[in-house]
């Protein structure tokens, strides 16, 4: 009778399971980016949760942090490190801290136009720096984009190096954007964005430089005057998951997590070629006054010493595939 009560015990136990593994069969997928729920990372989110959530049929159910809600980006991405957020979308700011070898790709000047920035990142090249990723416990899911960087501040109209003189510019935790900022003459402070419109409200920092399309999701004109369309340079952003989660899975799973990032960042890049066109008219309805016609050249001298500082550090080979392909 014992064994006959154990067997019993064991197939209504084997039923427990199955019923429980039934009911909570989806896993749920944390991902999180810095900003709004307009903004354009929101627009890669909802295709990433579409498309992950189609392709696995709900197998995964993907639940959006935007804001910072889970933090700046270097905490997300210390999040996906350990485990406790499975997919983020970020620029790559702070991730030269994590992965050095992404530095280059934060050079000022180094991309001209979009299409030169894109096509780069699709390349081998591209595809080298995701795989990198996994050297630094994370999963490089795919490039996807931010935009090209522009200078605003409260203070004044800023034409020339000259202009940004003495200026309190907050830059991402990245020691390329800071030493570029300093070769200018400005006084780069580094901070974690969901910091950022406060440290502007109360004159923490004048200055802050974005793509039009953060400029525009962040509302920056309540709290800046002036824009000066600078292009200074290039912000990739990527979409990358936690080996916490995704080591774990099949090579099926993880394919979906590929296409889900994808088409994350297909979405991503026609809503800022949108903003490229529509963003401007849309910041000056605001009241900025934005600075269209700046001479770049005097920028892009005064930020060299940055390159030879980075070249000395992580040599030229990197550096020199970009720009052959550039
Ligand atoms: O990735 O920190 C920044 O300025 C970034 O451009 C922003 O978080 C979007």
């Amino acid at each position: 009778t014992l064994t006959r009560h154990a067997l019993v015990a064991a197939i209504s136990g084997i039923a427990t399971v199955g019923i429980a593994l039934q009911a909570h069969a989806a896993t749920e997928v944390n991902l999180g980016h810095t900003l709004s729920d307009s903004s354009h990372y929101s627009v890669g989110a909802d295709a990433f949760k579409e498309t992950l959530e189609r392709l696995s049929d709900g197998e995964f159910t993907v639940t959006e942090h935007t804001s910072g809600s889970l933090g700046g980006e270097r905490e997300m991405i210390e999040g996906l490190q350990i485990g406790t957020v499975d997919v983020v979308i970020t620029s790559t700011g702070p991730l030269g801290n994590f992965v050095p070898e992404t530095y280059v790709l934060d050079l000022p000047f180094l991309f001209e136009n979009y299409d030169q920035a894109r096509c780069v990142l699709d390349s081998e090249l591209g595809d080298e720096l995701l795989e990198k990723m996994g050297d630094h416990d994370l999963v490089g899911l795919a490039w996807t984009e931010n935009g090209f960087r522009h200078l605003t501040n409260s203070q004044r109209e800023i034409a020339t190096p000259a202009d940004a003189e003495g200026l309190r510019v907050r830059t991402m935790e990245n020691e390329v954007h800071q030493e570029a900022f300093r070769q200018m003459g400005a006084r780069p402070t580094p901070m974690a964005f969901p910091e950022l419109f406060t440290a502007l409200q109360q004159g923490t920092v004048d200055g802050q430089e974005n793509p039009i399309t953060v400029i525009v999701a962040t509302n920056f004109w309540e709290v800046q005057d002036y824009l000066s369309l600078t292009g200074h340079v290039y912000s990739p952003a990527i979409v990358l998951g936690s080996p916490i989660l995704l080591d774990g899975l099949s090579d099926e799973e993880r394919g979906w997590f590929r296409e889900a990032a994808v088409a994350s960042a297909e979405a991503t890049r026609e809503e800022v070629s949108r903003l490229e066109r529509e963003g401007v008219a849309l910041l000056e309805e605001n009241g900025m006054t934005v600075k269209t016609d700046i001479d770049v050249a005097p920028f892009q001298e005064a930020v060299q010493p940055a390159y030879e500082i980075f070249t000395s550090e992580y040599g030229t080979e990197m550096l020199e595939r970009i720009q052959d392909k550039a």
